[in-house]
Formats: C-alpha cells, sequence, structure tokens
C-alpha cells in the first residue's frame, strides 16, 4: 500500500488526523513510537538540523528528498513534505511531485510565498506573495503529474502570515481547492486561536482544512478539531525539545566532567540499540551468516566436588587438573578460542578460588555440595542469551567434535558418541562409571556399525539419563550441548515451569530439584514437547570423573 493511501485512510477516519514535525529518521520514528498519526517533514526542522541554516530556501529538493526518503525507512504512518515553494516555478513543482511520490511520500504541501521563502515567524525579513494564478497553476500542474492516486497536494497560504487579511486569505484558499488542491493550510501566526477560529468558519468546506498552532500554542486538538480543522501539525516542539535536552546535558557534562552525570537526563544505550533495529539485526545475524561467524556463549559447569578423585583435587576443583602440561580448562577454553567462541562463562563452586584464568565471566554456585549441575548452570543465567554452548567441566573433546556442534542447525542439540552403542554390540565391556546414556529415535544404522559412517540427518534424542536400561541405549551424551536462540529461550522457560512444579518432588532420576542434573531438564524438556537433537560422534574426547579415566586421559592425549 502507498504511504499516500494510509493518509487517505486517517482522512476517512472520524476525527482530527495528528502530526508531528521531524527533521531527520530517528525524529521520524519517535513521532511514531509516540503514537502520531503522520510525520511532517519539517523544512524549519530540517534547514536547523541538517545545516544550521536559516529556512529560507536554501535546502534544496535533492537534500531534503535524502532525509525524506531516510524517514520513509525508518517509519510505517505517513509522511507529509514540507516543500516550501515546490523548487521553482509550476514545472519544477511537476518534477517535485514525481520524485516525491517515488520516494513514498503521501503528501506534498506547497505554500504561495515568493521564492525564495522565509520561515512565516521570521520577523525582520521581507514578505512576498505570489499572485493567486501563479500558485494555481503549481497546484494544477502538481495534480496533472501525480500518478499515484492517492497523493496529496496540500496549498498552504501565507496571507495571514504576509498582513494581507482574512479575506484574502478564504479566497486564496477557496482558489487552490477550485485548481484542485486535496487540502488547504491557512497559516497565521496570531498569538490566539481567534483569527483562525473565524477564518475557518467561513470556510467553505470544499477541502479539509490543515493548521499549524505553532504561535497559538494553548489550543487543543480537541478546540482545533471543533473549529474545523482536519490535520493538525505540531510542526517544531521536536526539535525544540532536543536542542533544549543537548544544552541541558551539555552545560551539566561542562560543569561536572562526569559523563554519568547526566545519567538521569539521557536515555539507556539499550534504549537507542533498541530505536535503531539492533535486535534485529542480531536475530538476522543468527538466521543468515554461517555458523560460528556469530557471536556464541560458552557456559562451562565447573562446581563440583567429586570425592572419587581426592587427593588429586585437594586443593583444586577438578578443571585445573594437569594432563601433559595443560589443565582440562585451558584445554577447553584453547579449543573454544579456536572456534572463534571468546565469551566464555565458568560457574565455580568447590575451591572456586583456585581459578584464576583470565578473560573468563565467573560466576559461583555456593551451594555447590547441596545443588546438581542444573543449578550450577543456572547460576550463569545472565549469559544464557542467543546462540549458547554448555560444557561439563571434566571433559576434553577434539576441535572437530566442537566443530561439528556448531554446525548443527537444531534449537537444542547434544554431542552423542556412538561409541558406547559400538562396545556394546561387539560384547566389550563399557567403562565403570555411570554415564548420561541417550536413547535416540532412529538407532544407529548397519551402515554405521559396519563402517562406522556417522548418520548425517536430524536424530531425535527421545531418552537421555544415567538410569537408562543398557539395552535402549544408543550412546552417550559427553556433557556439550548447543542451544539456539530459541532453543535458550525454551530452556529457560521450561526450566522455571519446572522449578515451580517440582520444588518440593522429585525431578526424573534427581531426588529432589536441587539436586537435578542437566541430563534431568533435558529428559523434561523432551517430555514437555521440544525436540532435542542429537550431533553424533564416534570418540574424540575423554572424561576425567574417576582416578581410572584421569590415567587413560593421561594415556590418550596427545602433548
Ligand atoms: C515548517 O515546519 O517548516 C513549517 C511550519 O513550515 S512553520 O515553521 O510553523 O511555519
Ligand atoms: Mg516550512
Amino acid at each position: 500500500m502507498h504511504n499516500a493511501t494510509k493518509l487517505r485512510d486517517l482522512l476517512h477516519r472520524s476525527g482530527i488526523v495528528t502530526a508531528v514535525g521531524a527533521h531527520d529518521a530517528l525524529s521520524a520514528k519517535l513521532v511514531q513510537e509516540a503514537g502520531f498519526d503522520a510525520i511532517w517533514a519539517s523544512g524549519f526542522g530540517i534547514s536547523a538540523a541538517l545545516k544550521c541554516i536559516p529556512d529560507a530556501s536554501f535546502v534544496t529538493l535533492t537534500e531534503q528528498l535524502d532525509v525524506e526518503r531516510n524517514m520513509v525507512e525508518a517509519v510505517g504512518i505517513p509522511i507529509i513534505a514540507d516543500c516550501d515553494t515546490g523548487y521553482g516555478n509550476a514545472l519544477n513543482v511537476m518534477r517535485t511531485v514525481t520524485d516525491h511520490e517515488r520516494a513514498g511520500i503521501a503528501a506534498i504541501c506547497i505554500e504561495d510565498n515568493v521564492f525564495p521563502k522565509r520561515c512565516s515567524f521570521y520577523a525582520g525579513v521581507r514578505r512576498e506573495l505570489v499572485p493567486i494564478d501563479e500558485h494555481c497553476g503549481k497546484i494544477k500542474a502538481a495534480k496533472a503529474a501525480q500518478t499515484v492516486p492517492d497523493f496529496m497536494v496540500i496549498a498552504r497560504t501565507e496571507a495571514l502570515i504576509a498582513g494581507w487579511g482574512q479575506e484574502e486569505a478564504l479566497k486564496r484558499a477557496e482558489a487552490y481547492a477550485k485548481a484542485g488542491a486535496d487540502a488547504v493550510l491557512i497559516h497565521s501566526k496570531s498569538p490566539t486561536f481567534d483569527e483562525l477560529k473565524t477564518v475557518a468558519r467561513k470556510w467553505s468546506g470544499r477541502v479539509p482544512l490543515v493548521v499549524v498552532p505553532t504561535i497559538f500554542d494553548g489550543v487543543t486538538a480537541t478546540e482545533l478539531q471543533e473549529a474545523g480543522f482536519k490535520i493538525v501539525i505540531y510542526a517544531n516542539q521536536v526539535i525544540r525539545a532536543g536542542i533544549k535536552a543537548m544544552r541541558d546535558a551539555l552545560a551539566v557534562i561542562k560543569h561536572d566532567t562526569r559523563p554519568g552525570a547526566v545519567n538521569d537526563r539521557i536515555v539507556k544505550l539499550n534504549e537507542v540499540y533498541e530505536l535503531v533495529g539492533v535486535p534485529q539485526m542480531e536475530e538476522d545475524e543468527r538466521r543468515f551468516l554461517p555458523v560460528g561467524a556469530e557471536q556464541i556463549t560458552a557456559i562451562i559447569a565447573a562446581a563440583g566436588f567429586e570425592k572419587q578423585l581426592l587427593p588429586l583435587i585437594e586443593d583444586k576443583p577438578k578443571c585445573l587438573l594437569d594432563i601433559k602440561g595443560k589443565t582440562i580448562l585451558e584445554r577447553q577454553v584453547a579449543a573454544l578460542h579456536d572456534c572463534n567462541i571468546k565469551q566464555i562463562a565458568l560457574v565455580r563452586g568447590y575451591k572456586k578460588e583456585a581459578i584464576t584464568l583470565p578473560n573468563l565471566r565467573y560466576y559461583d554456585n555456593d551451594r555447590y555440595e547441596e545443588t546438581g549441575d542444573l543449578f550450577s548452570l543456572l547460576c550463569a543465567e545472565p549469559e544464557m542469551k542467543g546462540r549458547c554452548l554448555f560444557l561439563y567441566g571434566d571433559i576434553i573433546f577434539d576441535v572437530a567434535v566442537l566443530q561439528k556442534l556448531l554446525k548443527s542447525p537444531a534449537d537444542v542439540s547434544l554431542v552423542v558418541d556412538l561409541a558406547w552403542y559400538d562396545q556394546r554390540q561387539r560384547g566389550l565391556p563399557n567403562l565403570p562409571t555411570k554415564p548420561d546414556l541417550v536413547m535416540l529415535q532412529t538407532p544407529p544404522g548397519a551402515s554405521y556399525l559396519s563402517r562406522y559412517v556417522l548418520p548425517e540427518e536430524e536424530n531425535r534424542v527421545l531418552k537421555i539419563g544415567q538410569d537408562l536400561p543398557h539395552d535402549l541405549a544408543h550412546g552417550e551424551f559427553i556433557g556439550l550441548a548447543m542451544f539456539s536462540d530459541k532453543g535458550i529461550e525454551a530452556f529457560k522457560r521450561a526450566y522455571r515451569e519446572a522449578r515451580k512444579k517440582y520444588e518440593a518432588k522429585g525431578f526424573h532420576e534427581a531426588g529432589t530439584f536441587l539436586r537435578a542434573s542437566f541430563s534431568d531438564m533435558l529428559q523434561e524438556l523432551i517430555d514437555t514437547g521440544h525436540t532435542v537433537s542429537s550431533v553424533p560422534i564416534f570418540k574424540g574426547w575423554v572424561e576425567v570423573d574417576s582416578f581410572e579415566e584421569y590415567q587413560q586421559a593421561w594415556a590418550k592425549i596427545r602433548q
């Protein structure tokens, strides 16, 4: 729908249409946000804001249109362009119409000042009007040039401003309406509304009346409507508000020197981000840029204390266990960095003061003895925005494993090692520890079992847990998961609901909600209808959960 049709629709509505003067895309956006019907692309405001020059035909058609195009891009409400005298004679007006229609402008307003015009309120300047016929010629030319059926031409007379009296104003308004104007604006600088009220009473009603109550500023929209006006333009209050706010803030900073001294006078940065559309840009990045190029936050849960690892972990948490010259944590961070993931949060608990690796954001679970790893992860809830990785603090994995996970398009993806299944199928003993076992929708097929070709298609996880009967299990969740922005929001929602529901009860395999593990929450997600997908791997990682595993890690890890 052309914006002109939107403006026509507004005029067909009962009540007065409210338009507000804007001088750029941002101010136009604010006008829209405030709930007004339309924008007035103000010559006064654009001269001041764009070039800081008088409103006197110095801004060219091209310059004005550039600003108007920016406004059209920024808002959905119709824009009425203040075209002063139309940028020349009747023929120039024709081009003005064509350019404005193409730019998506709903209406133009042309006034009967002689070119170059002067703002209606400058006191000590020359003021001349063109003959009535000449202005009627411009209006006829504008209407002849128009191709968008609903495009509007508003004719403005400055007769009252120039001191030519009410009769002349009405005569001109009538002539302009007869010439084809879709509305007329009779401008006035009288300090009270009385003058225009009288003029409006005498108006034939041939076309709607437009009013700009800049000087008679005590009048309400209802009073204007009752007097017969259909469009009110609040022409310059926004730019004047801006000048005052900027001046005041500048004075405070100059005096105080701390930028924070103006915090109560300025919007938060986030409000600017919202206004200019940063959330949409973030969403687009996630949708359209290759995975890995976007910002991903990794959250490492490393709060727990594993008695069976004593005395190895007497003075440090297990993520600081050294394996061939590097700690588990250093190896994890290096793998994340290799995949360009720099936003890393870590939840500490047991021996938290020992973890001092720089450039991580730390969260503490001081209740690590009485809580499970789900509680630990949620200590870093502020980090759970956009695409997120969850990692157990005791796993070491090949970068290829992480790279494969990062390519997953699913909202919730778990890395599942199928080697566990293979061991079992071949009758080999599985390790004595209790892994998070996973049952998949489609069991690993024959091609996998004979040739270790990993399936590419999405394979949903149906069940997950340490107590899963071994004959139902197809693999082992390695403690590395990824959530899309949609997935992480669903995860947080499901967590909040589960906390309410299970607060004092057992939760899946956990005796209490407080002690729940991440895999309990994954099972809850599945049970509440969410899709949890698997990213299959075959080995390529180790876990350090016992002394034996620690020894094996030493044996497996390359220097
Ligand atoms: C403008 O905003 O440029 C106008 C309205 O023409 S006024 O300045 O009130 O005349
Ligand atoms: Mg103007």
